[in-house]
């Protein structure tokens, strides 16, 4: 699976450089200026708001079916940062998924942006992040 890093390193499809202007664009300009490229991206100085992150959701659905599968969860975290991106993507289906069809709706996106909101704020309060590969 591949870090933002890595992603950023090859040329991007439409749909990424969609979510690298989401993620990078701060003022919200359509325009990625110089300052806005050298924000730090790391997750935990990530200020994304719900809308931003339900967006990023909505923007994983890769075979455009209106609903999140596992692995679309599982690239959406990735590309937000979190680490064991696979292992949230599980639980938050787990917790989110209340018709249990494993498939996340958009009714059930709200939840799901609980979780990553819940996760991202224990990654806060880490001192010192652990990387583990
Ligand atoms: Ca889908
Ligand atoms: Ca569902």
């Amino acid at each position: 699976m591949e870090s933002l890093q890595e992603i950023l390193q090859r040329p991007l499809s439409e749909k990424e450089a969609d979510c690298v202007l989401k993620l990078r664009d701060t003022n919200k300009d359509g325009v990625l200026e110089k300052k806005e490229l050298m924000n730090d991206l790391r997750p935990s100085k990530l200020q994304l708001t719900r809308e931003q992150i339900k967006e990023i959701f909505l923007e994983h659905d890769i075979d455009g079916d209106g609903c999140l599968s596992v692995s679309e969860l599982s690239k959406a975290f990735n590309f937000m940062g979190s680490s064991l991106s696979f292992h949230k993507a599980r639980h938050g289906m787990a917790l989110a998924d209340c018709d249990g069809d494993g498939l996340i709706s958009e009714e059930e996106l709200d939840k799901l942006v609980d979780y990553f909101e819940k996760t991202n704020k224990k990654c806060l309060k880490r001192v010192v992040p652990t990387r583990s590969v």
